[in-house]
C-alpha cells in the first residue's frame, strides 16, 4: 500500500502494522509541511587537550558525557604530530595564538574522542562553555574546571560540519564502534 492510499482512522487498515503505517506516514506529513522537526543523529569529535589530561581531568570530562546519555562511539589516546595539530585548528591560522596554540596541543597527550547522539554538536558546545573559562558559567566543563583561554582543557566541534571533518581528521572509520546501546529506549522515545 502506498502511503497515500493510506485509510486514515480505525475502520479499514486498523491492523498494528498499518496503524504504525499511518503513523509514519503523518510523521512524514507533518515534517514535509514544517511541522515536526525530527533530532538528527549526529556526530561529534570531543578532546581532551593535554592540560586537562595532565590535570586528571579526562575522567570527569568522559563521565559529564556519559552521564548525559551520550555514547561514545571511538577514542584515542595520541601524542599529535604538529602537522595534526595545525591541520586540527587550520581555521585559525590567522590568529597571533595559532602556532602556539599547535605547539601545546602537539605536546600530548591528547584524548580524541567521538561521541554521538540527539543534536550532540550544539549540546556538547553548551556543556563545554565558552571558549574562555572566565565567561563560562558554572556547571559547565571549562566553567567549573579550568581558568583560562589558552588551557582550556577541552575541544568540540563547533557545527555539523566542522565535526564530520573533525572525525574524519582523528578517526579512521574503522577506528569507530557501531554499538546499540542498552539505555537508548531509557533516552529516547
Ligand atoms: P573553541 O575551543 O571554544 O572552539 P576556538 O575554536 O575559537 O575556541 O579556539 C580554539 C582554541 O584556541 C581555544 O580552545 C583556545 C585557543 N584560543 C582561542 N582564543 C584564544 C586567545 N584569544 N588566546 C589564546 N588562545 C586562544
Ligand atoms: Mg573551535
Amino acid at each position: 500500500m502506498h502511503s497515500h492510499e493510506v485509510k486514515w482512522g480505525t475502520g479499514q487498515g486498523g491492523t498494528p502494522l498499518n496503524r504504525e503505517r499511518q503513523r509514519v506516514s503523518l510523521v512524514t506529513l507533518g515534517e514535509a509541511a514544517g511541522l515536526i522537526v525530527q533530532p538528527t543523529m549526529e556526530r561529534t569529535l570531543i578532546a581532551v587537550k593535554s592540560d586537562g589530561v595532565q590535570r586528571g581531568l579526562t575522567g570527569d570530562i568522559i563521565s559529564r558525557f556519559e552521564r548525559r546519555g551520550f555514547k561514545l562511539i571511538g577514542m584515542r589516546l595520541v601524542k599529535p604530530s604538529e602537522d595534526l595539530a595545525k591541520q586540527h585548528y587550520i581555521d585559525l591560522k590567522d590568529k597571533p595564538f595559532y602556532a602556539g596554540l599547535c605547539k601545546f596541543t602537539s605536546s600530548g597527550p591528547f584524548v580524541a574522542m567521538c561521541w554521538e547522539g540527539q543534536n550532540i554538536v550544539k549540546m556538547s558546545r553548551d556543556m563545554l562553555g565558552e571558549t574562555n573559562p572566565a565567561d563560562s558559567k558554572p556547571g559547565t566543563i571549562r566553567g567549573d574546571l579550568c581558568v583560562q583561554v589558552g588551557r582550556n582543557i577541552i575541544h568540540g566541534s563547533d557545527s555539523l560540519e566542522t565535526a564530520k571533518k573533525e572525525v574524519a581528521l582523528w578517526f579512521k572509520p574503522e577506528e569507530l564502534v557501531e554499538w546499540k546501546s542498552c539505555m537508548e529506549p531509557y533516552q529516547y522515545e
